[in-house]
This record gives C-alpha cells, structure tokens and sequence, in this order.
C-alpha cells in the first residue's frame, strides 16, 4: 500500500468517532426544552455563565497553541527516509524557560482573581429590607417555600417578583437535598439542622424549573419545582390572594399546593 494510502485508511476510524462526537453533542436537546445553565435569566445565573464562559475560551486558546505547537513538531521533525543526521540535543532555552513558566501564572492569578470576584457577588447576602425572604425546606421528596413576613407557604411553586432580590435560606426536614434551578442560579445544598443561603433574581417574567440536584431517596428524580416570575403588581396581587385565603380559613398562614413539574 502506497504510505498516503496508509495514512488515510488508518485516520478511518478516528475520523468516524470525530464525526460522531461532533455530530451526537448537538443531540442533547434535554435541557433547552426544560431549563439550561446556558440561557440565564437573572443576575447571579449571568456571572456564573460568564466565568465558565471565560475559563472556557482561554482553555481553548491554550489548546489549540499547544496542539498546533506538537502537531508541527510531529511533522516538522519527523523521522525522515535516509537522513542519517544525528539527532541535535538542546541544552534549553532561558527565554523560554521564563515565557512558559509566567504565561501559565498570569492565567491562573487572572482565573484566581475572576473567581474571588465572583464568589464575593455570590455570596454577599442582598438587604433584607429591599429583598423578599423565603425559606426553602426540602423534604423527600418535594421542595415547601415559606415567605415568613408574609404569611404565606407554597409546595413545589415558588413565586417571585421580577427584578427583585430575593433571598432564599435552605434547610431540610430529612436528608441532603440540593436546590437548583438552573436559569437564575447555581446550586445550593439544604442540610438537616443547618441553614445554608443564596440569592437570586429574575430579569424577566417567566416559569423557571428547578429540581433536586443531589440523589436523596427513590423519588429523587421526580423532586422537581417552579420558579414562577411575576412583575411586581402582580406579585402583590398574588401575596394579597394568598393572605386573604388564609384569614378565610382562620389561620395566619395560606398554603398553596402547586401541581408537580412533570418532567417532559
Ligand atoms: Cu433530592
């Protein structure tokens, strides 16, 4: 077999698996019909992306550099039919002993930076007087919302007013439960007998699903939930519904049950 003949019949295979790679990664259609990390809503799900986004391309950057640089000394120094020319050693090269050791540095003191940065955002709690507060307990196997100055509780929806701040304090009545809704935020943990928090926000109206993102028993995969935007007034409307529910009933709270998310 002629040596191009060769080379092509032996790339067959990688090509096929290239092809396929390529072609199946535009399969996964799963989130973009329910929720995606991708298409951020809110604040908080907008700095995540961007730091995965930027973490990302300078990856690829480095990625390409050092596979272009390897497939050129593959082809460029390969071993040649009758060139019997020794092998030249070289004994290193001080310049450029300093460029790969401080370039890498620079990346990973910028990355470090980016990170803090964003960790410090995540993490600064909103004030309380200008966010709404929620209690968020999980239990197996549903998530139960309580709006404490507010009188009311919801199973499975939680209602939210657009472009607001709204800071969520987790805990659970049984086991490790993880809550994530991945178009306003990323996940937290809800632990028994512990208090973890985050916050989020909403930059438009909509329904935003969530679900438990830690495995926590046999109905695990069905502990889903809504997050459900309203603009302001109607949010007030909904909080007046509510209280109104509750003094009919005679308590001071109003429980809304929401339908389950089904899974599509
Ligand atoms: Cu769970």
């Amino acid at each position: 077999m002629r040596p191009v003949k060769r080379f092509v019949s032996r790339l067959k295979w990688p090509a096929v698996l290239g092809i396929l790679t390529v072609a199946l990664s535009g399969c996964g259609n799963y989130f973009s019909s329910r929720a995606s990390v991708l298409a951020p809503a809110g604040p908080v799900a907008s700095r995540e992306l961007s730091l995965i986004q930027i973490s990302l391309y300078i990856m690829l950057v480095i990625f390409v550099v050092v596979m272009g640089l390897w497939g050129f000394a593959l082809i460029r120094y390969r071993a040649r039919r009758n060139d019997t020319s020794a092998v030249s050693a070289s004994t290193g090269d001080t310049r450029l002993e300093i460029l790969w050791t401080v370039v890498p540095l620079l990346i990973v003191i910028y990355l470090t930076v980016l990170t803090v940065q964003t960790e410090f955002y995540l993490t600064r709690r909103p004030n309380p007087t200008t966010s709404l507060q929620v209690s968020v307990t999980g239990h197996q196997f549903f998530w139960q919302f309580d709006y404490p100055g507010l009188g009311i509780s919801t199973i499975h929806n939680l209602y939210i007013p657009v472009g607001e701040k709204v800071n969520l304090t987790l805990t659970s009545a049984d086991v490790i439960h993880s809550f994530w809704v991945p178009e306003l935020a990323g996940k937290t943990d809800a632990i028994p007998g512990y208090h973890t928090y985050m916050w989020l926000e909403a930059s438009r109206a909509g329904s935003y699903f969530g679900e438990c993102a830690q495995f926590c028993g046999v109905g695990h995969y069905n502990m889903h939930m809504t997050v459900i935007a309203l603009p302001p007034a109607q949010f007030q409307t909904w909080v007046k519904s509510m209280q109104k529910k509750g003094a009919a009933s005679g308590t001071a709270w109003a429980l809304e049950r929401g339908p389950l998310p089904v899974s599509s």
